[in-house]
């Protein structure tokens, strides 16, 4: 049975490499009965995005050649914290958690208040125990891609987790539990940049998917996500792993 991965991705004020302001993305792993189901999907997404209407948008699909991982979801905590101070606060203690340590944590939030790091639309890679970035992709970063969490499936998850059947939970929890099942990467920290969106996340294999309700302030657009890997060696493998090999949530 084939499997293909539909792509999709909008943007205001021209195509995204030509300084258009990214409005939404998606994307789906489907069968072939199933892939206008999901190019009408994500078309619906990126018109009715709460960003704004998009004056470009591209769609692509392409068969999987590789096997496709299956992972169930990592377990969820929520962490309800009462100010931006204690969100933080709680994310480093979880980072700590995973075997990040305090350095490396600190390096971490440098890079995030450096001007040059706001608008990245991918991951920063960092060293667990040097703190240092060791992706070479600048300020675009490394974008997870080949992922999906079937739709139902994902329903059902959701109320009996009593989480928010929203596509950006689906999303961030079908990324987080691709990135936590690569035995190199110890731990992600994540936040929107949606200046609407205020929750964020630490996950890892260890922890879990740890949602912590208030990491920034509303209309803040500055959002992050970081990765903290074990080893710089292989670096290749793990970006390779991260934007082609197949995962689909169960
Ligand atoms: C959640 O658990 O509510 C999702 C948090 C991260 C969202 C990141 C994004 O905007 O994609």
């Amino acid at each position: 049975n084939k499997i293909f991965n539909i792509r999709m991705r909008a943007a205001k004020g021209g195509p995204h490499e030509k300084g258009g302001k990214h409005i939404s993305g998606g994307e789906i792993l489907a069968n072939y009965e199933d892939i206008q189901k999901a190019v009408n999907d994500l078309v619906e997404k990126a018109l009715t995005h709460s960003r704004g209407n998009p004056d470009f948008m591209q769609i692509q699909f392409e068969e999987v050649q590789m096997p496709v991982q299956f992972l169930a979801p990592l377990s969820i905590t929520a962490n309800h914290v009462l100010s931006v101070r204690e969100g933080q606060q709680l994310a480093m203690q979880l980072l700590r958690k995973c075997g990040v340590p305090s350095p490396s944590i600190e390096k971490a939030y440098e890079l995030i208040a450096q001007p040059k790091n706001v608008g990245m639309r991918g991951a920063m890679l960092l060293h667990v125990q040097s703190g240092e970035r060791v992706d070479n992709r600048g300020e675009k970063g490394v974008r997870v891609s080949r992922m999906d969490w079937d739709a139902a499936n994902f329903e059902k998850w959701a109320i009996r987790q009593e989480m928010p059947r929203s596509a950006r939970v689906k999303e961030a929890i079908t990324l987080a539990t691709k990135v936590a099942s690569h035995p190199e990467i110890v731990a992600e920290l994540c936040w929107s940049d949606d200046p609407d969106y205020i929750t964020g996340y630490v996950a890892s294999e260890k922890i879990g998917y740890q949602r912590i309700s208030k990491l920034k302030e509303f209309g803040d657009e500055r959002g992050f996500r970081i990765f903290f890997v074990k080893d710089a060696l292989n670096l290749d493998s793990y970006i390779h792993y991260l934007e082609k090999e197949p995962t689909l949530l169960y």
